[in-house]
């Protein structure tokens, strides 16, 4: 790992939270665009666990999932050789530079993420500071290793732009000190809508059917897939906005077997949605099948993600530091 971090690829940055099992909308829209990309890359993946505190957890479910999340990435085919993977807490450098960051970043700026009205409007009984500034603490996860590109999904969108914002205020202030980072939005998968709800995105905390998990038994996921919402004209075309549904389905199936939508629509458009679901539930199951596999092996071998965690975040604190230093004394602090 070391050595490629050293060489001269470009960094990518990304990361998710442990706030509960992975959902096939972060695999689609996130995880396996990461697979992709670690060859040409040095890629740092984090498990960002500072920022599931937005949202109340339960202590032991969050410390089952934190450790269950690396052992995703891996099981999803990261390969822990080629990228850093660690846990935000084990790296301070991210909340120092974010106190800092957040002595840059306007009041005004954060009360317009999406992400926020929406978090603020699903827990109305715990709008808390962290929620609020939950981007800035993004922006320095980002900032704090030069990242170049951050490969996310689109509803990330708004808060990579308030990064950017912060890194050219920061370097106009106090010359270059940060790399301002790009978004890298994979095509289809990038937001992978709700099955009972296809106008909303799907969400690993919501649990009632609406949301596929990477972990649920074939059976389970048939079962979701044919209860997802459709519409009555029997058609099956993707238009988002009059048929979100059966669009959310083609997007799926087009995501997995990474045939474009219009190929896709052209393939099933004679099919009932009964044949639709049962074909997309296929592809999902077949495609994540594998990664339950090798995922419940790694889970036999807490050791070995415990190992893997350690030696990264070491490796992890050698760049946050220096980077971290030059803030410091960029700003006075040192
Ligand atoms: P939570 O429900 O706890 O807010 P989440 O499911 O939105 O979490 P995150 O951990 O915040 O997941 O996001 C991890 C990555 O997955 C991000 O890159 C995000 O853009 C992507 N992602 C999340 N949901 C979807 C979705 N429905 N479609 C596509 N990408 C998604
Ligand atoms: N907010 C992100 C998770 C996240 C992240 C990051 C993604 C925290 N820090 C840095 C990319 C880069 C989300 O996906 N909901």
């Amino acid at each position: 790992m070391v050595e490629s971090i050293v060489s001269d690829k470009k960094t990518i940055f990304s990361g998710m939270q442990p706030s509960g099992q992975i959902s096939l909308g972060n695999y689609l829209g996130a995880l396996k665009s990461w697979v992709n990309l670690q060859d040409e890359y040095n890629c740092i993946f984090c498990s960002v666990n500072l920022h599931s505190l937005t949202v109340r957890q339960n202590p032991e479910l969050l410390r089952q999932n934190t450790k269950q999340l690396i052992a995703l990435y891996i099981a999803a085919g990261l390969d822990p050789n080629k990228n850093l993977m660690f846990l935000q807490s084990d790296v301070y450098q991210h909340t120092q530079l974010s106190w800092i960051l957040n002595c840059y970043t306007y009041f005004g700026e954060l009360n317009r993420m999406t992400q926020f009205k929406e978090k603020s409007a699903k827990y109305e009984e715990n709008i808390n500071a962290g929620l609020f500034t939950y981007p800035v603490l993004m922006a320095s996860d980002i900032l704090l290793y030069k990242t170049n590109l951050v490969p996310v999904g689109e509803d990330q969108k708004q808060h990579l732009e308030l990064a950017r914002d912060i890194a050219i205020r920061f370097n106009k202030i106090y010359g270059e000190t940060f790399i301002v980072p790009e978004p890298y939005i994979g095509k289809v998968g990038a937001r992978i809508m709700g099955l009972l709800d296809p106008t909303k995105k799907m969400s690993k905390s919501d649990n009632n059917g609406n949301t596929i998990f990477l972990t649920d038994e074939p059976n389970i996921i048939l079962n979701k897939v044919k209860r997802a919402v459709t519409d009555s004209d029997n058609q099956i075309r993707f238009d988002t906005i009059n048929k979100p549904g059966i669009s959310n389905l083609l997007s799926i199936y087009s995501s997995i077997t990474q045939k474009t939508i219009l190929e896709s629509e052209e393939e099933l458009k004679n099919k009932g949605y009964g044949d639709l679901k049962k074909i997309v539930a296929e592809v999902i199951i077949e495609e994540i099948l594998p990664i339950q596999e090798k995922f419940k092996e790694l889970c036999k071998n807490e050791d070995y993600i415990n190992e893997i965690l350690k030696q990264n975040a070491i490796k992890a604190q050698e760049i946050a530091d220096k980077n971290l230093n030059e803030v410091y004394k960029k700003i006075g602090i040192k």
